[in-house]
């Protein structure tokens, strides 16, 4: 089985964490971080394309050498200078990069600051309160580290959403290949769509069962099988996730399905309504004395019940039973409410592909519009253009505009909100701009009360319109700021701004009660992909998917608006 992209820029990811907390090159660090993105977003499996004997050089942040690595890693699944890093950076201080809220720039400091080399010495230091002194970290951090240490959150790794698709994706393709197999589904935390997946949970109806084991077990990324019977089986994958496989017959499919879907607080308070209507739940069926009512399918579950059929996302037992009791559950909006995407980048700035061609790919997905925003002058690191070079893209905007059929490109910028609020950006420049997205890229570290009102001050500027990515977080890599999140959103319904749910897998910023909070407070959200290529346009999925989980409705959404209601709202 071919290695897929993801693999290839997960090894590249811990290169880059790994160099960090050796205190390497900075530009090291951000070729493989850059290289890893690259990879990850391609649209084309690198070891396909190496078999067909393209070169890689070609592509964008990939140079000959990192080239010459992928071919390793394709080659042989591993990579040496990994293996060598690892030698050299302690297990322990690399198993710290897990631990939420410890980058490798934190993981540095400890190490250097306090001479930090183990878990234990991490725990003993947080007891003592030493490391909320140190730059960069608090009180607050402090006991996080703390908590997630004795949580042993430290051996478990979790992993990103969309890691468990591109490896779940291709299990499910080789078990689709087993004797007499008829369904096979993915449920738990990864159909609910949560942001990150413990395991999968994988359910297959078959003639056999064994035969769908033994299938599991022969897959070759499989690292080991740790438990194995008649009609279930755990492995462990290569890259470290488990997988929990059982297999039912087909007339449970259903009530098995809801039940390994979970949440199991959404489960136990089903089970619970059965219960009072003299029924027994659980994940063969849905019984009455002996007699199976109900099992095959889970509307037939939920209809036992009392209750509509339930999304998958809104299972969290967060009130969507009593919503659903009350026939008030959401009517979720889907990718095909989207009709434009209002973030993106261009090889102008720091994205890899052209204008024309994001412009092309946005016309093959459908869009009516999209807007083309490049960072600002402040983040130098990502080329951001100076208002001379703006001038000059709208310019080639406009002349696109006057060629293209049925898409709008909105003239955009995403422009730095600097450490006291006002923007990166002259007046009269914004003025000539469709569409303002503010961001935050520096000063993360401000107190509450400082970083509210940076972002307040921003939103007060009439050309203001999109507050992106807008807690800054990286899942388990860098917490949310400080941000007083719920008068953010209160001014910006007061102001008509909207806020971004940011669809980047690793960001996926605003989280699922951040989206509850701002429907209910009626403020807009723009789910935009923040595109870097043509190929993260798809990222659209990853925040729509967030949305449903925030019980967003294609009317809370700004891009599912019609191009002119769109533009009336930027004018404000
Ligand atoms: P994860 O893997 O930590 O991301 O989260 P889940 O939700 O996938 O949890 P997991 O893999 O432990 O279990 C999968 C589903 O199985 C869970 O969502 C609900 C169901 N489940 C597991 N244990 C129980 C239980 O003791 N009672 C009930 N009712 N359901 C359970
Ligand atoms: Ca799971
Ligand atoms: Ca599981």
């Amino acid at each position: 089985m071919a290695v897929s992209n993801s693999e290839i820029a997960a090894i590249f990811n811990e290169i880059a964490d790994l160099l960090e907390i050796a205190g390497e090159n900075p530009f090291r660090v951000r070729a493989y971080r850059n290289a890893a993105r690259t990879v990850e977003g391609y649209s084309r499996s690198m070891a396909e394309m190496l078999a067909a004997g393209e070169d890689l050089e070609e592509l964008p942040t990939i140079g000959e050498d990192l080239a010459g690595k992928i071919r390793e890693i394709v080659d042989t699944g591993r990579l040496r200078k990994l293996q060598r890093l690892e030698r050299g950076v302690s297990p322990a201080l690399a198993g710290m990069l897990r631990l939420p809220g410890l980058g490798p720039k934190r993981v540095k400091v400890l190490h250097e600051r306090l001479g930090i080399n183990t878990q234990e010495e991490l725990e003993h230091a947080a007891e003592q309160g030493k490391i909320r002194e140190l730059p960069g970290f608090g009180a607050k951090t402090e006991a996080k580290i703390l908590e997630a240490i004795r949580r042993h959150a430290g051996q478990e790794r979790r992993f990103l959403w969309h890691e468990a698709e591109s490896l779940g994706k291709e299990l499910l393709h080789h078990l689709e290949q087993a004797r007499a197999v008829r369904d096979v589904v993915i449920a738990g935390s990864f159909r609910r769509r949560q942001e990150t997946v413990g395991d999968l949970d994988i359910l297959v109806t078959a003639g056999k069962g064994t035969d769908v084991i033994q299938c599991l077990h022969d897959y070759d990324r499989v690292e080991r099988v740790v438990s194995s019977g008649e009609t279930r089986s755990t492995v462990i994958l290569r890259m470290g996730l488990q997988v929990d496989l059982r297999v039912v017959p087909a007339v449970s499919f259903g009530a098995a399905l809801h039940y390994f879907t979970g949440c199991k607080a959404h489960n136990i308070a089903i089970r619970t309504l059965g219960v009072r209507k003299g029924l027994k739940i659980n994940e063969y069926g849905v019984f009455r004395g002996e007699r199976r009512v109900a099992g095959k399918s889970e509307a037939s579950v939920y209809a036992q019940v009392g209750l509509p059929y339930i999304e998958p996302e809104l299972r969290e037992n967060q009130g969507e039973i009593e919503a659903a009791q009350k026939k008030t559950l959401p009517d979720l909006v889907t990718e095909a409410d989207i009709l434009g995407d209002l973030h993106m980048h261009t090889t102008a700035s720091d994205g890899h592909d052209s204008l024309e061609a994001m412009a092309r790919a946005a016309q093959r997905r459908g869009y009516a519009y999209i807007a083309i925003t490049e960072h600002s002058q402040r983040l130098k690191v990502a080329r951001g253009l100076t208002a001379e070079r703006l001038r000059k893209q709208c310019d080639v905007i406009d002349r696109l505009n006057d060629k293209l059929r049925g898409l709008r490109v909105l003239k955009g910028m995403e422009v730095d909100i600097l450490d006291d609020g006002s923007l990166d950006m002259p007046d009269d420049v914004l003025e000539r701009l469709d569409v303002c997205v503010g961001a935050i890229h520096a000063g993360f570290n401000l107190s509450r009360k400082k970083q509210t009102e940076r972002i307040l001050r921003a939103m007060d500027n009439p050309h203001f319109n999109i507050l992106a990515h807008p807690t800054g977080r990286l899942i388990g890599r860098r917490d949310a700021y400080e941000l007083d999140l719920e008068r953010v959103l209160r001014a910006a319904k007061s102001s008509g701004c909207a806020i971004e749910l940011n669809a980047q897998p690793e960001r996926l910023d605003l989280d699922d009660s951040a989206c509850r909070l701002a429907r209910s407070i009626g403020v807009p959200l723009a789910i935009s992909t923040d595109a870097h290529s043509t190929a993260q346009l798809d990222y659209m999925r990853f925040g729509v998917a967030q949305a449903r989980r925030g019980w967003l409705e294609k009317a809370d959404v700004l891009n599912s608006r019609k191009l002119h209601s769109l533009l009336k709202f930027m004018q404000r």
